[in-house]
């Protein structure tokens, strides 16, 4: 690909949705049983722990049921065969992309499968549930909540992920609608830094006029052709 070196990808729910999870602001989408204010703020938390462990719980055990689809495959593939660099950010909370075979993510929403200790600040892997109160595995507190950034809260490695979009060449949004920042202001940085944009997505995303490029359709489908187009150039 002419010119492209180090690519910055930014991925969002839909590119998991063909793995059977669901996303956020579809008819259907996560919220429609819960309201976003009750589960994905710090302040809903404080108020009924319960609510949102409860939640978390659930989501943990659809993501560890859930397999890769073919987009995720394709993005590791081209992150195994890419010489230059490239960054996989994603808002998802799946390890999808890992368990693919990619090696350059970085979640910036944090991780279900990651339990995060309030009393020692400790993390760690976390596949069972955290309703129950179990013990800090480092300190033994009562003290866990779920790895993961809600509103209100500064999203992980954004300096990492600053510096990446600085130095793109082309930066291509997957599956995600554009409605929560900072992500949905990364078309602008990276267009700023002179980077090509393409978004690949179901819909138009709401940030669709910032792009060079829109591909339109599933993941599935977009995302392995596209790979495909970049690494016979
Ligand atoms: C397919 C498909 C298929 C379907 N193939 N495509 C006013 C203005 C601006 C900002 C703010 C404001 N008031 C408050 C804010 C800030 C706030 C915010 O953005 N609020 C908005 C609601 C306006 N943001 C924050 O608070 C963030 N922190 C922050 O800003 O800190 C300060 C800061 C300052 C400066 C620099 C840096 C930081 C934190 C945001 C945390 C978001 N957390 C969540 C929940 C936790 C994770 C979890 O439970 O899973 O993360 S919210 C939720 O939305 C989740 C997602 O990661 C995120 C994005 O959703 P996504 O992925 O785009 O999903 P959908 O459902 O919206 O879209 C799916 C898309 O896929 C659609 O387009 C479909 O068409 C498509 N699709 N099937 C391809 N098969």
């Amino acid at each position: 690909m002419d010119g492209v070196r180090n690519i910055v990808i930014l991925t969002g729910a839909g590119i998991s949705a063909e793995s059977g999870l669901r996303t956020f602001r579809a008819d259907d989408g996560l919220w429609e049983d819960h309201r976003v204010e009750d589960v994905a703020t710090p302040q809903a938390f404080r108020r009924d722990p319960g609510l949102v462990q409860r939640f978390y719980d659930a989501r943990r055990e659809n993501v560890l049921a859930a397999e890769p689809n073919a987009a995720h495959r394709a993005l590791a593939r081209l992150d195994e065969e890419w010489d230059g660099e490239l960054l996989i950010v994603t808002q998802n909370i799946d390890d999808l992309h890992e368990r693919a075979g990619a090696k350059r993510v970085l979640h910036m929403h944090g991780q279900a499968l990651s339990a995060w200790c309030l009393a020692c600040d400790a993390r760690h892997r976390w596949t069972g549930t955290l309703l129950d109160g179990p013990g800090c595995p480092a300190c033994g507190e009562v003290a866990m909540r779920p790895d993961i950034v809600w509103f209100g809260e500064m999203p992980y490695e954004m300096e990492r992920i600053f510096s990446a979009l600085a130095r793109a060449d082309l930066f291509v949004s997957i599956g995600t609608s554009g409605a929560v920042y900072p992500a949905a202001g990364f078309v602008q940085q990276a267009r700023s830094a002179g980077a090509r944009t393409l978004e690949l997505n179901l819909d138009r995303s709401q940030g669709s006029q910032w792009f060079d490029e829109s591909r339109l359709g599933p993941a599935s489908a977009l995302v392995p052709l596209w790979v495909e187009e970049v690494l016979s150039e």
